[in-house]
């Protein structure tokens, strides 16, 4: 598979052997998780992305986008075999195609220099853990580094499930979750009601900039609803991503401020239940 976003690559690294790079990860259960969701868009090219992907990349192949309401098993494109890289997925729509709910300015910077960011930020880490491995780094930073695969690598998957996890509004996007995750909600929370509160009381609180979850215990198999706080504090090992919502400052400030509530809210016009659910079957399924 290939991605027109292969595009945030830093100047080549030291090479990383791939199984020892994904090991440091410990994300390996979230690339499974969107592994098989994701699939190759027949949609347009989205708008141009990022100024910064180097002229000389050819474009290979289509974009790898989710087609909202018409999910079909495919690949999730975060990491690439060729280079051996982590790479930034296709946003799967327009930059506007969450408007009036989240303004096009926020998407385009959200995803073409945040996400590009935690992108660059994996690849430089793991490339200096690899320095430090041949003797040419400071072996006195692999705290440091080690801790820059924790948030950069959990700010790639994150991203690229969130991109995927919500879809245009009336087109994919908002209604309310069917099948065997509508069943798990109404069990695990009383009603869809119920888990819609806590879902908004849980995001609308996490401390400074964060994540709200909904995700799958996958030994007991149970729903859990948490906080994630930075890309990668407070997490539930192995807890497979169902729902997620971004709550950092930059996912919703131009348009919302410090309405953070309102910004959750409106998330809910928004969210992809198909895509959820599918991650919801994959995760009992395990
Ligand atoms: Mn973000």
């Amino acid at each position: 598979m290939n991605s027109i976003n292969a595009s945030t690559r830093p100047s080549a690294p030291p090479e990383i052997p791939r199984r020892e790079a994904l090991a440091a990860l410990g994300i390996g259960a979230f690339v499974a998780a969107g592994a098989a969701i994701a699939q190759p868009s027949t949609q347009p090219t989205p708008p141009a992305t990022n100024p910064t992907r180097p002229k000389d990349l050819p474009a290979k192949g289509p974009p790898t986008a989710i087609v909202p309401g018409n999910l079909a098993p495919a690949e999730l494109h975060v990491f690439d075999e060729a280079t051996g890289l982590f790479v930034l997925p296709a946003l799967p729509y327009a930059f506007d195609a969450m408007e009036p709910y989240i303004d096009a300015k926020t998407m385009e910077i959200h995803h073409d220099k945040h996400h590009a960011g935690y992108v660059a930020g994996l690849n430089k880490s793991l490339a200096e853990l690899a320095r430090i491995r041949s003797a040419a780094g400071d072996s006195g930073l692999v705290k440091f580094w080690a801790n820059q695969v924790s948030f950069h690598g959990g700010g790639h998957i994150n991203h690229s499930l969130f991109w995927n996890m919500m879809a245009p509004p009336g087109k994919g996007g908002g209604g309310s979750p069917r099948g065997a995750l509508a069943e798990a909600i109404n069990k695990t929370f009383g009603s869809y009601e119920q888990f819609v509160a806590q879902f908004k009381a849980t995001a609308g609180s996490v401390e400074g900039g964060g994540w709200g979850w909904l995700a799958v215990e996958p030994w007991s198999k149970q729903l859990l609803l948490f906080q994630g706080e930075k890309q990668q504090d407070l997490m539930v090992t192995g807890a497979l991503p169902v729902l997620g919502i971004d709550v950092w400052e930059h996912a919703y400030y131009l348009k919302y401020q410090n309405k953070r509530a309102e910004y959750v809210g409106a998330f809910f016009s928004l969210i992809n239940w198909e895509f959820c659910g599918k991650l919801y079957d994959r995760a009992i399924a395990r």
